[in-house]
This record gives structure tokens, C-alpha cells and sequence, in this order.
């Protein structure tokens, strides 16, 4: 079965983008998955199709009306497979994994909503299954990159995308650690030379080398992943409201 994206924005043309190109282009036009974008416009209200106002309580910029919304992601739901989880991006959701990406690249697809301005307004959020997420902690002017990031994670997921079954598995996140170094040739570049372990064949102890790596690696630079690995802490963010 085809895995679906539907995704309601206020700028279909930015899609599929980057997602047209590589293995996830590759992915959409082998039929492994479909995107299918739905114009928020259409729902717009009046002779100017507006979608958003001032902030009640004043302050900057406009917000994305709830009437609006509800009509364009009514219209979607309509034809995609219950439970299919509807996804706002938004840098005040909880932080995406690599654990909500399995959940969502297990299941029939994903609605996400893109929001544009300030934001939207929070009765829907209130009154729908809306999943808020945020993909770091840092600000995007729209949810579109957001909504392009979420889909790479999820597409490379699914049954015959990637290369390397394998591939998959040893990966940054996979038992909650960064990745191994990475050589390839020349043997020697600029008088650095790839660890002699990993020239020797022997199997088991560069498996032990590249696990040592993996833990260096995520001691020195994500002591966040490092202290929920080594059992010492819950989650980033399991202690919020
Ligand atoms: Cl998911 N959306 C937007 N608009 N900005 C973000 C973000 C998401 N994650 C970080 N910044």
C-alpha cells in the first residue's frame, strides 16, 4: 500500500521540492508513497479568500483563523484512512525523534499542516487531534521545511526505500547513539590516515572500535542522548507539563 502525505498549506508550489529529488523522489515516483498538497486558500473567506487576522490581545503580525483551517483539514480527512495522525509543525511542539518518525512511517501516512505567520490559532489545536511537534530549537518562518524535513525521516523508512536494509540499522539514533566514523580511500590524505583497525578484517574488533566510537562520540558532543542511554535520566522534556 502507497504511504500518504497530505499536506495543507498556503504554498503548494514549494512542494514536493527537495522531496522530488533523490531517494525520496526516487520513492514517490516508483509509487512507495504519494503527496498530494491542498491549498488552504481554497477555505479562505470573502472576495480576498482571507485565512488570517490581527491577534486578538494585539502584538505582531497575523494569525491563522480556526474556522479556515477546520475546513480545509475537514475536507482532508474526509479521504484519508481513520487515525491517520494530523501534524502541525510548530517550534512550540515537543522535539521530533527518530521514535515518532518509526511510529509515523509504521502506520498509512500523515496530514500535516503548515502554518504561516505567527502562528494558528490554538482552539483548534484545542478542539482537534493536532500532534504539535518541532523539529529543534530554533525558529522557521513557515512549517513547510518542517513538513519537507518530517516526510525525508519518514519516506526513508519505508519498506524498499533505502539502499541498504542494513544501513538502517546502524544508524545515529537507532540504540539511542550518534553514528561511527566514517573512511573510505585514499588510505592516507593530507598525512591522516584511516584507523589501522578498520584495515585489518578482523570483524568482531571493529565492531567493538566503531560501538567505542559511537559511545565517544555521543559523551563528548549530546550528553542529552549519552545520560537517557546510560539509564541515568528520562527523556529531554519527559518533566514538562
Ligand atoms: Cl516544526 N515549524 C516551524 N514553523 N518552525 C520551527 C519548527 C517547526 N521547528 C523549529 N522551528
Amino acid at each position: 500500500m502507497t504511504w500518504r502525505a497530505e499536506v495543507l498549506t498556503l504554498f503548494p508550489e514549494m512542494f514536493p521540492g527537495p522531496l522530488g529529488q533523490s531517494l525520496a523522489g526516487r520513492a514517490l515516483a516508483d509509487g512507495v508513497w504519494s503527496l498530494r498538497t491542498h491549498d488552504i486558500r481554497a477555505h479562505g473567506l470573502g472576495r480576498h479568500r482571507a485565512v488570517d487576522d490581527t491577534p486578538f490581545g494585539g502584538g505582531a503580525g497575523m494569525v491563522m483563523r480556526p474556522d479556515v483551517l477546520d475546513a480545509a483539514l475537514s475536507a482532508v480527512m474526509a479521504s484519508v484512512p481513520q487515525g491517520t495522525p494530523v501534524v502541525y509543525p510548530t517550534p512550540r511542539g515537543r522535539l521530533l525523534r527518530q521514535a515518532d518518525v518509526r511510529r509515523y512511517a509504521g502506520g498509512t501516512g500523515v496530514v500535516v499542516l503548515c502554518g504561516r505567520y505567527e502562528g494558528i490559532d490554538e482552539r483548534l489545536l484545542e478542539a482537534r487531534a493536532i500532534e504539535q511537534v518541532s523539529i529543534g530549537d530554533y525558529v522557521l518562518s513557515g512549517g513547510e521545511p518542517a513538513a519537507m524535513v518530517m516526510l525525508d525521516a519518514c519516506v526513508r523508512l519505508l519498506p524498499g526505500v533505502m539502499g541498504s536494509a542494513l544501513s538502517g540499522e546502524e544508524e545515529s539514533f537507532s540504540d539511542g547513539l550518534l553514528e561511527y566514523p566514517l573512511y573510505t580511500r585514499p588510505e592516507t590524505w593530507e598525512g591522516r590516515s584511516v584507523p589501522d583497525i578498520l584495515l585489518s578484517g578482523h570483524h568482531a574488533a571493529i565492531a567493538r572500535w566503531r560501538h567505542a566510537a559511537s559511545e565517544m562520540a555521543t559523551r563528548q558532543r549530546r550528553p542529552d542522548l549519552w545520560a537517557v542511554h546510560a539509564g541515568r535520566a528520562g527523556r529531554a522534556g519527559d518533566d514538562l507539563p
